[in-house]
């Protein structure tokens, strides 16, 4: 071990992880520029890291093609009892799935270094932030975490001898025996990897894959599932949630929290710069927002990263102008196409396609291919502070004061572009309701409506039912400084299968028509479903959609949303008696209304 390690705890903790393990070496990181610089050195060395000329302190990696996504079959919760996790969680017993892990684990570190990770989750020292120690034998995890999270030896300071932080065990599940030649991207087979949340004791245990959200335990296992468990417990939120500013030409600012399932384009909305003259856009985060009731009643929240971990095929300077620009250096690149030149390449980026590139498994590629250049989940993992556009409070301690939520899914029927909630408890109604449809970049069969209440279906780490519950006691809380709500579908098509609504930078309209809802200055329209803007009231000066599109694009037909009810009833079966009654009633409330 390269240094001596104050914390109590988290000593026994090393010692008892490097027993079971049995590494050959222990590293604990301290998160400096020359430990990366170390670490990517290593990494080139051994030929995993691939250097790009055309990007400075950036380089490519290539995933084993058996480990490409999140692996959310192999996700637990582990809660003494079943109804405990719910029923949107898979389950295994603590005791069962400790011994299973415990074999695993035992000497799967063999022939490789042990690398203990502090970090801060949120600013070092921020009353709403959490330190979390991971230990993994990944160099690849190392500097991922050193982009994505705040890795520090501030952390262990600030952890004293007796601090607490949440233990993330991370192993790729890849032992190397004496002599034996490691691979580009060890990692175990898919029935070997298990993603297990302990939320009882604040403990994660990751074993098998290398890869994004099963590796990098600061993300989705300890700020989403873990925080989910925690901010129940103690009366504050974890979602999975964009943060942005936007400021009004009078210089109002207002701060939204937003949260979408899947290939909705949520980091895109993050960094969006408003086509609407005069306002101004600016990115706070682009994930996961924690949020506290500030001294003065009202919801602050952080982002409690450190970096954007993005899906790069379909990023380009048409779709995302500003991801583009937070990419020119210091990235780390996953499953991406390599160019002859030395830089990246994935589908949907700016410019005619390469004549020839090597893909994401590292074969040939020419336009002619049939198979894709990156993988569909190919990512970017990119400082936050190098976004042009990041919020310059965006490392505020106490965090922004939270003024809309806005909730999501895509649709290309029933769905308007925006509706008002009524009022805190519908607007949970809408977020507990919320569907997408499938597309090619989501598993499953295309065009399948899929339920995923306030896009926490694979992150919620306790039963969903009590989470709605939850989310009900903070409207409580809150009172009239609750944040508004709003629901939007960008994605409502027309009949000959055209997108009505030409999205992007034009979301700025429906943003601006929110605040204005905030500040009482706009209109709105009583519909079955919310408030809807009527005639006038949302900005479309210099937009070339035609008034028929519009009418058709805040169009409510009761009868399609009578269609909805049955498939709603369901979704909410499947909670049983942990459903809110206050939800029932929305249902009903919601029902009466479509007559
Ligand atoms: O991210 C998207 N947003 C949010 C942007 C701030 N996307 C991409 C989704 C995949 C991740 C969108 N796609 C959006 C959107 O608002 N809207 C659409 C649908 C659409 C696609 C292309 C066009 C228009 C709408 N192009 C033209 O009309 C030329
Ligand atoms: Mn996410």
């Amino acid at each position: 071990m390269n240094i001596e390690v104050k914390n109590k705890m988290l000593d026994a903790w090393i010692r008892e992880v490097a027993e079971m393990c049995t590494p050959d070496e222990i590293y604990v990181c301290n998160g400096s520029r020359k430990e990366y610089d170390q670490m990517i050195q290593q990494l080139l060395d051994s030929g995993i890291a691939i250097p790009l000329k055309k990007r400075p302190n950036s380089y490519l990696f290539r995933s084993d093609p058996s480990d490409v996504a999140r692996v959310e079959d192999n996700t637990y919760i582990s809660t003494p009892s079943r109804t405990e996790a719910g029923p949107t969680n898979n389950w295994i017993a603590p005791d069962k799935l400790k011994k299973t892990m415990k074999d695993l684990y035992e000497g799967c570190m063999k022939g490789r270094t042990m690398y203990v990770i502090p970090f801060s989750m949120g600013p070092i020292g921020s009353p709403i932030s959490k330190i979390g120690v991971e230990i993994s034998d990944s160099p690849y995890v190392v500097v991922n975490m050193h982009i994505m999270t705040r890795v520090s030896d501030r952390v262990l300071e600030l952890l004293g001898t007796n601090g607490e932080f949440i233990p993330c065990l991370h192993s790729i599940g890849a032992p190397l025996e004496e002599g034996q030649e490691d691979s580009k991207w060890p990692c175990a087979p898919i029935e070997k990897k298990y993603i297990s949340h302990f939320p009882e004791e604040n403990l994660i245990w990751s074993y098998g894959s290398g890869y994004g959200g099963n590796a990098l335990l600061g993300k989705k296992c300890l700020a989403l599932r873990i925080a989910s468990a925690m901010a129940k417990r103690e009366g504050w939120m974890a979602e999975h949630m964009l943060i942005l500013r936007l400021t009004n030409p009078e210089g109002k600012q207002f701060h939204i929290a937003a949260a979408f399932p899947s290939a909705c384009g949520k980091t895109n909305l993050a960094m969006m710069q408003p086509s609407v003259p005069g306002w101004k856009c600016e990115c706070v985060g682009d994930d996961i927002a924690w949020m506290k009731i500030g001294p003065d009643g009202r919801l602050y929240a952080i982002n409690p990263e450190n970096g954007f971990f993005g899906v790069a095929p379909g990023t380009s300077y048409d779709t995302n102008p500003m991801a583009m620009d937070t990419l020119k250096e210091n990235v780390i690149f996953t499953n991406c196409a390599l160019t002859d030149e030395g830089d990246v390449w994935w589908e949907g980026i700016d410019g005619d396609p390469p004549k020839h590139a090597i893909d994401w498994k590292g074969n040939d590629w020419t336009p002619d291919s049939t198979d894709v250049a990156a993988h569909a989940n190919a990512r970017f993992t990119a400082p936050a502070a190098q976004c042009p556009v990041i919020c310059e409070d965006w490392e505020k301690p106490e965090g922004v004061p939270i003024d809309i939520f806005i909730f999501g899914g895509r649709r290309s029927s029933v769905v308007p572009l925006v509706t008002e909630a009524y009022n805190w408890d519908h607007g949970v109604f809408l977020g507990s309701t919320a569907a997408s449809e499938t597309t090619a970049a989501n598993i499953g069969a295309v065009g399948n409506l899929r339920r995923d209440p306030f896009a926490m279906k694979p992150f919620c780490g306790y039963n969903m039912g009590d989470y709605f519950q939850h989310w009900m006691e903070m409207g409580d809380k809150l009172g009239d400084k609750a944040p508004r709500c709003f629901y939007v579908n960008w994605f409502r098509k027309s009949e000959d299968g055209k997108f009505l609504w030409p999205g992007f930078s034009d979301n700025s309209r429906v943003l601006k028509w929110m605040c204005e809802r905030v500040d009482g200055k706009a209109g709105a329209e009583e519909t079955p479903i919310g408030l809807l803007p009527k005639d006038g009231d949302l900005d479309t000066q210099g937009l070339d959609t035609s008034a028929d599109d519009l009418k058709e694009l805040l169009k409510v037909d009761a009868e399609a949303w009578k269609a909805e009810i049955p498939d709603i009833e369901n979704h909410f079966t499947t909670f049983g008696d942990r459903l809110p009654d206050r939800l029932k009633k929305q249902l009903e409330e919601f029902r009466h209304r479509l007559g």
